[in-house]
C-alpha cells in the first residue's frame, strides 16, 4: 500500500510540474515606470507592478516630494486609449506654456491636473494606502501617502479593461508646493487672486497638480530592454480625446470640472 501511494505522487507530481511552470510563465506580467517630476516638483519615482489576472501587486518608490500633505497617486487614462504624459510638464520645457493654463503672479505657468487629463486621461484606479482603489477615492487624503519620500507597496484589484490594458496607462503623483513658500496652500495670480485646484475650488491648486507622471510599460523580459515608447503622436486630437474622456472620469467621481474654451490645444 505504502509503495503504491508513493508511486502515485511521483506521477502526479511529475504531471503537474508542466502545468506548473506554464502557470509560472504565463500567469503574471511585470511592469514598470519611470515618474519623471512635473512643475518643478523635485520629485521622482519608479514602480513596478506584478500582474497576475486582475490583481496588481504595486511598489512604487519615490523622493523629492513636497513632505507633509496628502500624494494622491493614481493610474490613468482610458484603457487601450492614446493616453500620454504631458510631452512638457516643467516650466521652461518647449511647449510647456501652451499646455498650462495657469500663470503664478511671477510669471511661472502651472500644470494643472485638468491641464495633465487632458493627454493622460482620467483617474482609472487610486493608490490608496488602504480601502477603495476605485476612482472614487482619486481625492481620498487621508489614505494616501504624505511624505517626501515615497515608499509605496500594496495589491490591489483593478478593473478588468484596466488590467488587460495596462501598458496604455500611466502612473501620476499629485500636489507640489508650486511657489517654493513651503507649504501646500495658495498660490496667487498675476491678479492677486488664489488659484483654485481645477478639481475642486476649495482646494489651492497646489494639493492637486502633477508633481510626477510615467508611462507604464510592460517590462522588458530576457534582459531586451523595450525603451521608452509612448510619445505623443497627433497632439490635437489625443489631446481632445483624452480630455473628453477624463470630463467622463472627473464626472464618474463627482468632482465638478472647471475648464475655459480653449484651454486644451
Ligand atoms: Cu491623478
Amino acid at each position: 500500500m505504502r509503495r503504491f501511494m508513493t508511486v502515485t505522487s511521483a506521477a502526479l507530481v511529475a504531471l503537474a510540474l508542466p502545468a506548473a511552470a506554464f502557470a509560472q510563465s504565463s500567469g503574471s506580467t511585470d511592469f514598470t515606470a519611470e515618474l519623471r517630476q512635473a512643475n518643478n516638483s523635485g520629485g521622482s519615482a519608479e514602480a513596478q507592478i506584478t500582474l497576475d489576472g486582475n490583481m496588481a501587486e504595486i511598489t512604487l518608490t519615490g523622493d523629492g516630494f513636497f513632505d507633509g500633505f496628502p500624494h494622491a497617486i493614481h493610474i490613468h487614462g482610458e484603457p487601450g486609449g492614446d493616453n500620454v504624459c504631458p510631452p512638457a510638464m516643467n516650466p521652461g520645457e518647449d511647449g510647456f506654456d501652451d499646455l498650462a493654463s495657469q500663470t503664478m503672479a511671477d510669471g511661472t505657468p502651472i500644470l494643472s491636473v485638468i491641464d495633465g487629463a487632458a493627454f493622460y486621461g482620467g483617474v482609472a484606479a487610486s493608490l490608496t494606502t488602504e480601502g477603495d482603489t476605485s476612482p472614487d477615492s482619486a481625492l481620498a487624503v487621508e489614505r494616501f501617502p504624505t511624505s517626501a519620500t515615497l515608499d509605496y507597496q500594496r495589491t490591489i484589484e483593478l478593473p478588468e479593461d484596466v488590467a488587460n490594458d495596462l501598458s496604455s496607462l500611466h502612473l501620476v503623483v499629485h500636489a507640489t508646493d508650486l511657489n517654493g513658500d513651503g507649504e501646500i496652500g495658495p498660490v496667487e495670480d498675476g491678479d492677486g487672486n488664489q488659484i483654485p485646484s481645477s478639481l475642486n475650488e476649495d482646494l489651492p491648486i497646489e494639493a492637486t497638480a502633477p508633481a510626477a507622471c510615467g508611462q507604464i510599460v510592460a517590462a522588458a523580459s530576457g534582459g531586451i530592454d523595450t525603451g521608452a515608447g509612448g510619445t505623443a503622436t497627433d497632439s490635437s486630437n489625443s489631446a481632445l480625446l483624452a480630455g473628453a474622456l477624463a470630463l467622463g472620469g472627473l464626472a464618474a467621481f463627482g468632482i465638478t470640472r472647471r475648464r475655459r474654451a480653449g484651454e486644451v490645444a
